[in-house]
């Protein structure tokens, strides 16, 4: 091979690389409550789905109110015997915004970890 043929193949491996490495690793494909969402009446869990399976005993789903206070129950777990869903149930909430921190572990042992926003407007009878 020519020198440039060369370099042009390791450019190539450069790229290809790290978006097949990106691609191991666990993103939420569907969330409930969703990301901005605007509840009427207060959800008893937040549920993410992710795109491929995650490790049970490292990832895990967090709720905090806009004090930083957690309003879940501790009780982070798989979900619907499925190995790509988390679940993690919530105490009752009263209006406000609340902030779900996600952190997934794959198979390969690589961590993700984001978080968003939804909030609950409960009509006040
Ligand atoms: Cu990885």
């Amino acid at each position: 091979m020519k020198y440039s043929a060369v370099l042009a193949f390791v450019f190539t491996l450069m790229l290809v690389v790290p978006v097949g490495t990106a691609r191991a690793h666990a993103f939420p494909e569907h969330q409930v409550p969703g990301a901005g969402a605007e509840l009427d009446s207060p959800p008893k869990a937040v549920t993410i789905r992710f795109d491929r399976a995650v490790e049970p005993l490292f990832s895990t789903l967090r709720v905090e109110n806009e004090a930083s206070k957690r309003v879940d129950a501790k009780d982070s777990h798989m979900s619907h015997g499925r190995t790509d869903t988390l679940a993690v149930t919530l105490k009752p909430m009263i209006n406000g915004r609340y902030h779900v921190f996600w952190i997934a572990v794959g198979r390969d042992g690589h961590r993700t970890h984001g978080d968003y926003w939804f909030s609950v407007h409960k009509a006040v009878p």
